[in-house]
């Protein structure tokens, strides 16, 4: 456990997973400029980490997070707002780091809250999490990438009712829509997300941080510039010594008695 933290519980587990759970608990969560600012200085080291390969981050089972912190964005106006956000840097953290990302949302995910999940490689929701984007309740918009990423998911319609209107995602609907790859009950989703996060971590390195590369670049460029990228991702790792490995343990295994 690091205790170099006040808004964040960081744990390093065993075989090369690092937990980071968001703990503001009386404000649900709510992400202020410390939190943020916890959040990117974690993840910097955790980028550096080389026992680190896969990172679960996760808030209490009332809420992942309820968005920005409003006291500290009532009436600071743009420049202000624009400078709180540069100072904290947190707010696409997530989306800069190379190793995977599994969020495990429980309870609310809220405006900033949701764009935080949002920028994590896999998502986990236990029953009754719920998603929505209310910045229109406040007369803003998202703006971590909330418009974003939840058009390029679920498509324009429901994403403009989301933002526009407030429309809440309940975890059954956010996972028949894509946006969550299960839906678990809430006393087992910390422990589904360490172990699938386990999993991955288990695996070859390279493979995995190219592969989080290239699926991020589908979503974000033409077909074509992704099967570049693609090509560009998959002839270096014929080089790497796990390619070698792993190909040489295949075809060496025993044979199956017929
Ligand atoms: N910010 C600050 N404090 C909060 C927040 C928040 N987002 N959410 C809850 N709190 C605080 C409350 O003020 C309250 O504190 P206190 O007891 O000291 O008054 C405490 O948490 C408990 O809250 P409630 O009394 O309201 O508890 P309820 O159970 O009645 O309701 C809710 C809980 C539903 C979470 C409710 O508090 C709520 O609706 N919160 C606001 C949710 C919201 O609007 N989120 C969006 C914020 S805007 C945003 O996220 C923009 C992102 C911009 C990203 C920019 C990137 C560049």
């Amino acid at each position: 456990m690091n205790r170099d933290f006040e808004t964040i519980i960081v744990e390093k587990l065993e075989v090369g997973v690092a937990l980071i759970r968001f703990n503001r608990p009386h404000q649900y969560n709510a992400l202020n400029s410390l939190l943020l600012s916890e959040l990117a200085q974690i993840l910097k080291q955790l980028e550096e980490d080389d026992q680190i390969n896969a990172v679960v981050i996760t808030g209490s089972e009332k809420a992942f997070a309820a968005g920005a912190d409003i006291a500290e964005m009532d009436g600071i106006g743009a420049e202000g707002m624009r400078n709180l956000c540069d100072k904290s840097r947190g707010w696409n953290a997530i989306s800069l780091f190379s190793k995977p990302v599994i969020g495990a949302v429980s309870g609310l995910a809220l405006g900033g809250g949701f764009e935080l999940a949002l920028q994590c490689d896999i998502l986990l929701a236990a029953k009754g999490a719920k998603f929505a984007l209310p910045e229109v309740n406040l007369g803003v918009i998202p703006g971590a990438g909330g418009t974003q990423r939840v058009a390029r998911l679920i498509g324009k319609s429901l994403a403009m009712e989301m933002v526009l209107n407030a429309r809440p995602m309940l975890a059954e609907e956010a996972f028949q829509r894509g946006i969550v790859s299960r839906v678990i009950i809430p006393e087992q989703l910390e422990s589904e997300a360490i172990g699938l996060a386990k999993e991955i971590a288990g695996r070859a390195p390279l493979a995995v941080r190219a592969g989080k590369a290239c699926v991020n670049k589908a979503i974000d460029t033409t077909l074509e510039e992704g099967l570049e990228f693609e090509q560009q991702s998959f002839f270096p790792l014929f080089d790497s010594d796990d390619a070698k490995e792993l190909m040489s343990a295949f075809l060496n295994k025993p044979k199956k008695q017929t």
